[in-house]
């Protein structure tokens, strides 16, 4: 089997998706098609506004735009979370943390909202052989008040979706909002048993580094802009680092893929490495993609790939039995691939 073969087969873990940056381009035709009942020019067309060639952040944020009116109805929503879903399960994904930011609008309040993504992530795990959680988002560029709600939102359904709400993600544009004002919130978050992943050192910002370490989280997104010192310091608090490698050269906080941070930290053992897809409708990339480019670009072996993705279960938000299970099919499927053919 060759590599590229050997990854698109490889059981996979992801852990940092954002679910309206996770819908392809033929999720998104779907999606017109059964919202609007579009006819297949307009869906080209429509396929253009999603995908995004590459430029800054800020114009990366307004991709967004587009998929927030799809999924600005209950019927919209719940079909592109079972579209999303779907997708990583075709890719091989077994395990899935889905993030999303609770939006209200005419139709539903942000705990409607959430309860639609759930009622969706629990229709399509009876259809796929995939298991996802969800992680709510704190958009860093609302109010704190906004912030207050999602996370009341999180513990309030925590009890009956216990298997599926893990954590709250803190993201969106990081040249908007100020960390400290959302310690509170986040800290009401953590004592409440929910774990915390945070966007963290996506922009060179020493000084919110500094802080967001120091608040401590258990996975930091992206860790882009981390100096030896900050890095050490994340080593010494077990913290892991969602790398996202398409998403940051697309998004220009990194020149080129061989520039990429993923090779010092991975490489010098720095701290654990995961590997995520980040936005992977918007990025027009996959899990399996970014494996191979990962491979590809820093010269991996199996082993490499293996530690990669034991290094993805380790830091998921679930309990530590499903973890085993876990990691038992990952080395599984290593042994009987690696292994002569008799
Ligand atoms: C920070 C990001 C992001 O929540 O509507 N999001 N936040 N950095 C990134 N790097 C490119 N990519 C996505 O999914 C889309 C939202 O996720 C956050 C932004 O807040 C974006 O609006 P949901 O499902």
């Amino acid at each position: 089997m060759d590599t590229t073969n050997f990854i698109r087969m490889m059981p996979k873990i992801e852990l940092h998706a954002h679910l309206n940056g996770s819908l392809c381009t033929k999720s998104i035709e779907e999606l017109c098609e059964e919202l609007y009942g579009v006819n297949s020019n307009e869906k080209v067309l429509l396929s253009k506004e999603l995908v995004f060639d590459g430029g800054n952040l800020d114009q990366c944020f307004l991709k967004f735009r587009f998929m927030h009116e799809l999924t600005a109805t209950k019927k919209g929503l719940q079909l592109a979370t079972e579209l999303a879903i779907r997708d990583f399960a075709k890719d091989n994904v077994i395990y899935l943390e889905l993030r999303t930011t609770p939006k209200k609008n005419s139709e539903m309040s942000k705990e409607e909202y959430v309860k639609n993504v759930l009622e969706a992530i629990e229709r399509t795990m009876k259809i796929e052989s995939i298991h996802v959680s969800l992680l709510l988002s704190i958009d860093r560029s609302k109010s704190v008040a906004e912030a207050e709600e999602t996370v009341n939102i999180a513990l309030q359904l925590k009890n009956t979706y216990k298997d599926i709400i893990s954590g709250i993600d803190f993201s969106g544009n990081p040249k908007l909002g100020n960390f400290m004002h959302f310690i509170p919130v986040l800290e009401k978050a953590r004592k409440n048993d929910l774990k915390l992943a945070l966007h963290c050192a996506e922009i060179h910002n020493p000084a919110e580094i500094d802080q967001m370490i120091k608040f401590g989280m258990e996975r930091c997104g992206h860790g882009t802009f981390l100096s030896e010192l900050q890095l050490n310091e994340i080593y010494r608090r077990n913290i892991a680092i969602e790398c996202c490698l398409t998403s940051n050269v697309k998004c220009s906080t990194v020149k080129c893929y061989d520039d990429h941070h993923f090779k010092h930290i991975f490489n010098d053992k720095k701290a654990p490495v995961i590997l995520c897809t980040d936005d992977c409708g918007v990025f027009d990339t996959t899990l399996s993609n970014e494996f191979v480019l990962a491979k590809n670009t820093f010269n991996l072996t199996k082993n490499d790939l293996l530690q990669l993705s034991l290094n993805a279960v380790e830091f998921a938000f679930v309990h530590e039995h499903f973890k085993h299970d876990l990691k038992q099919r990952i080395r599984h499927y290593f042994k009987i691939q690696t292994e002569p053919e008799s």
